[in-house]
């Protein structure tokens, strides 16, 4: 079975956001796409408190119950079974979707018989990494949609050193036109 994980598709993270990625909105359309051919959907939010030590690496970004931590609006939220919500402690940078406070993601996906995770969203080189990262870790057989996430490349060069760590490490490259055929 297929889960589907989108990573922090937020207001935020999208152009005119606090923290934004030149490609957030044009993700949204292809993730809507994907989300029917999938067995089971999730997405993470990024949900911080207003005090956190996690802004003084970066600006105030998401702030649990801002609209900067609202779902972009037009992803269809309709399809998403289960939200997980990270970061939400005032020490954690919860970048992995695996940290939601919420709920335990891994035995989630167990649950409902995934073996295989597909992870897109926002920000390929920080959460949708380190959500690669532990699915990959523990044990999924695990691809990243390589068209369906967007980057903050902070500094040049970022997004392609974390697409290679990734690489390295077994996760799968697909293109969404892979998954939609
Ligand atoms: C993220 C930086 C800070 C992300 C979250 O969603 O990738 N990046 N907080
Ligand atoms: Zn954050």
């Amino acid at each position: 079975m297929k889960g589907l994980i989108i990573v922090d598709v937020q207001n935020d993270f999208c152009p005119g956001g606090a923290l934004a990625t030149g490609g957030g909105n044009d993700i949204v359309p292809v993730i809507n796409k994907l989300m029917g051919h999938f067995d089971f959907v999730v997405a993470s939010k990024d949900w911080h408190p207003s005090n956190t030590l996690h802004f003084e690496k970066w600006p105030i970004h998401c702030v649990r119950g801002s609209f900067g931590a609202l779902f972009q609006q037009q992803l269809n939220v309709l399809k998403i079974d289960e939200v997980l919500l990270k970061g939400t402690g005032n020490t954690d940078d919860g970048y992995s979707a695996f940290e939601a406070t919420n709920m335990d993601l891994n035995y989630l996906l167990k649950k409902n018989g995934i073996t295989e995770v597909y992870v897109c969203g926002i920000a390929t080189e920080y959460c949708v990494q380190a959500t690669a990262t532990d699915a990959n870790k523990l044990g999924y057989k695990t691809f990243v949609v390589a068209d369906a996430i967007a980057a903050v490349e902070a500094k040049t060069g970022d997004t392609e050193h974390a697409m290679a760590t990734m690489q390295q490490l077994g996760i799968q490259w697909i293109s969404s036109n892979e998954i939609l055929l």
